[in-house]
């Protein structure tokens, strides 16, 4: 049995920019609730929440982390989640596991681009959002701009249900809005206060902040309205309704204010929680489809077949891989058999563990609202449903941003290619974002993630976890050859001293074709001036040679090729005679026929405020865009354009520096296309050097 009933369960996830204190704040929860015997600290590489040593060296979350612990009458799910766009996916996931979101905002920096790209997703998910303000202690603190950014950034009430008393140095605790009561903290990361009567020069703004809560939560219900205007206090009860009904609907935006590092006014913040955040049951009903699009929809109740969402794979160095599970009906219990209704296979279910950081406890049952692991399943995935009957029906997933930053990784030692693969799918199957493949023109594996972050951490991952040491460099272009002339000639290959000799005589017309039509070859050999059993070779030498072009060494393309004349012996010529000879002929065709080199050209679609458009639009112009229009989507503007590959190997970067991050783009291949001839001149003299230096 579970220790808890499903009304008592909150999900809470952390979310917002990176820096602001969300792992903090979480490391300040789980003290307050004695989950943890001492306060975590990011800095000092003792928090549970950022437990992989990627997130300790840099002092910042990169994987979601989860710890459940129990606060008043109420069990808390914490989802802690990173706040760098590099790891948007671990935030994409999470919104589906969760129906609350605290946005942790520091009061400081307050808001910054990445925080309302999540907020827009997560009003996109429809989750009840509360507010943190953090760092009240530390200089230039400014609760009142955050308000004031969240009236205008996020559109939204602010709702003050605790301001600060004093700030930077002078933060000594909170004022309790509703209750009108001073609650003043130790500074020592204890966590313990005295709750006091209002600071005598608060009185007026106490007073003031008071009767705007009100008024606001007398907006959520025209009964209410009436009383209010008629001059009725509410009671407790109708404030404590409104409270929760607004929060459900985002009528308003509950902010409280505090100091996440100093453990000071994080225990009001959690009281909401306990009292008005949402139960699983309160969110209604989640759908599952088959591929027939039919509909069966589940609720948080725990006689139905139980089912539940995967969304995290994590991997411990002592229990192997662990699917990371969010329950929405039914009930588990260990040693039992579930079906993967997205693989079409049963899976066996051992222990079920509730995760804290990166110790597990195991659990007797879990039911709705849960988050929980399970170890060792064999073909779950994270995305994948499970289900308590045998039925293909699967909850809808995320789409998620596309790997747009290519990076191409070699072993620094020899012989480990091999290896370089098998481990990297591991790393994969953890981040849906992630791709790797190996280009079979240039030959290089390929790592393709959001930016160079993305790609860096999953680098130190493969060598702290398979031992893979390996280094990134920008990776080739692969351009193509091709020709602008026509030509006719001879390719002879003769050999004949003494025994027995090698004979082959091709005449060939080579011409160029519409630019992807690719090769084509043409027999017009009559009369049986070269046997049909020698024509095969002719095209098999051709192809050979088109391997590598003679501007540059890359692939030659787009030409076709009539063989029409030629001559044989009857003794000396062979299938490799006349092989030789057509790749003779090709090569001397080639340097007749103006060669080029062609490169890729990509499609890309880039999304930015409107007013970062204009240095988008310079920077492109830069690289050789064609920009081919842009269109309006609310605040954003979306741009399209066809660009050359070579110009835009790291724009993921560049795009975040140009627009502080507030850019997303996502490209794919077009077509290939003739280079300007001064940059040719370049890439070809380089080609030369490279191979001269081999
Ligand atoms: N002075 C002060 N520092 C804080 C407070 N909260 C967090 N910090 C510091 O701010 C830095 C970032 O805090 P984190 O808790 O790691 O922030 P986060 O939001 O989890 O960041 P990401 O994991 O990168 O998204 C750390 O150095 C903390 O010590 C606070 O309330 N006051
Ligand atoms: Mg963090």
């Amino acid at each position: 049995m579970r220790k808890y009933s499903t009304d008592a369960l909150r999900d809470i996830m952390l979310v917002s920019q990176s820096g602001s204190g969300k792992t903090s704040l979480g490391e300040a929860m789980l003290f307050n609730a004695k989950a943890t015997t001492r306060l975590g600290k990011v800095l000092e590489g003792n928090s549970v929440l950022d437990f992989e040593p990627e997130e300790q060296k840099r002092q910042s979350s990169i994987f979601s982390a989860i710890h459940n612990f129990r606060w008043k009458n109420s069990e808390v799910i914490l989802l802690d989640t990173p706040g760098d766009s590099n790891f948007i996916s671990e935030v994409i996931l999470g919104l589906k596991s969760c129906e609350n979101v605290i946005f942790v905002l520091d009061a400081i920096d307050s808001i910054k681009p990445h925080s309302e790209t999540l907020w827009k997703m997560v009003l996109d998910e429809g989750l009840a959002k509360i507010c943190f303000v953090s760092k009240m202690d530390r200089e230039r603190a400014d609760f009142n701009q955050v308000l004031d950014d969240i009236k205008q950034i996020f559109d939204i009430r602010p709702l003050p249900l605790t301001i600060p008393i004093g700030k930077e140095d002078d933060f000594s605790g909170v004022v309790d809005i509703l209750r009108k009561k001073a609650l003043m903290f130790e500074k020592d990361g204890s966590g313990a206060y005295k709750e006091v009567s209002i600071p005598e020069d608060m009185n007026d703004i106490v007073e003031e902040t008071y009767n705007e809560v009100i008024e606001d939560l007398a907006e959520v219900d025209d009964e209410l309205m009436e009383k209010y205007l008629d001059g009725g206090e509410l009671s407790p009860r109708e404030v404590s309704s409104a409270l929760s009904i607004g929060l459900s609907r985002g009528d308003f935006l509950p902010v409280f204010a505090g100091s996440a590092l100093l453990n000071m006014g994080v225990q009001p913040l959690m009281d909401f929680v306990s009292s008005a955040a949402l139960s699983p049951i309160q969110v209604g009903e989640r759908i599952l489809r088959d591929a027939e699009g039919n509909e069966k929809p589940v609720k948080a109740d725990d006689e139905e077949m139980f089912s539940g969402y995967v969304f995290k794979t994590m991997s411990d160095p002592y229990t192997g891989k662990m699917s990371v599970v969010r329950c929405f009906s039914g009930t588990l219990n260990p040693d039992s058999t579930l079906y993967n209704a997205t693989r079409k296979t049963k899976e066996r279910i051992g222990s079920i563990l509730a995760l804290e950081g990166k110790s597990q406890r195991p659990l007797d049952q879990v039911g709705p609202g849960d988050i929980f692991a399970v170890a060792k399943l064999k073909e779950t995935k994270t995305g994948d449903t499970l289900l308590g009957e045998n039925i293909d029906y699967t909850f809808e997933n995320p789409t998620f941003p596309e790997a747009v930053m290519n990076m191409a990784v070699k072993p620094k030692t020899k012989g480990d290619e091999d290896k370089i693969l098998p481990a990297l799918q591991r790393i994969m199957e953890e981040d849906p974002v992630l791709k790797a493949y190996r280009d079979e023109q240039t030959g290089e594996f390929i790592l393709s993630g959001l930016g160079q972050i993305h790609i860096e951490i999953a680098v130190d991952r493969l060598k702290r976890r398979f031992g893979v040491e390996v280094e990134l460099t920008t990776p080739k272009v692969p351009y193509k050859e091709t020709i602008q002339g026509v030509a006719k000639v001879q390719g002879k290959y003769k050999k004949q001293t003494g025994g027995h000799g090698q004979y082959g005589d091709v005449w060939i017309e080579v011409s160029p074709l519409e630019r992807g039509a690719g090769f084509e070859f043409t027999n017009r050999i009559v009369g049986g001036v070269i046997p049909r059993q020698y024509i095969p070779a002719v095209e098999k030498g051709i192809l050979e040679a088109m391997k590598s072009g003679i501007l540059a060494g890359y692939p030659v393309v787009d030409v076709g090729v009539k063989l029409y004349d030629g001559s044989y012996h009857e003794v000396d010529s062979s299938e490799l005679a006349f092989k030789i000879a057509a790749s003779m002929a090709f090569k001397k065709a080639m340097e007749n026929c103006k060669p080029v080199l062609l490169e890729p050209i990509m499609d890309i679609t880039v999304t930015v405020p409107e007013d970062a458009m204009g240095d988008v639009m310079g920077d492109l112009n830069s690289r050789r865009a064609k920009i081919e229009g842009i269109v309006s989507r609310g605040k954003y503007q979306e741009l399209k354009a066809k660009v050359p590959l070579a110009e835009i190997l790291t724009y993921a970067s560049d795009l975040t520096s140009i627009t502080s991050g507030r850019g997303v783009y996502t490209m794919s291949f077009s077509h290939y296309e003739e280079v300007p001839r001064n940059i040719q001149e370049k890439i070809v003299k380089e080609a030369r050097a490279e191979k001269d230096a081999k």
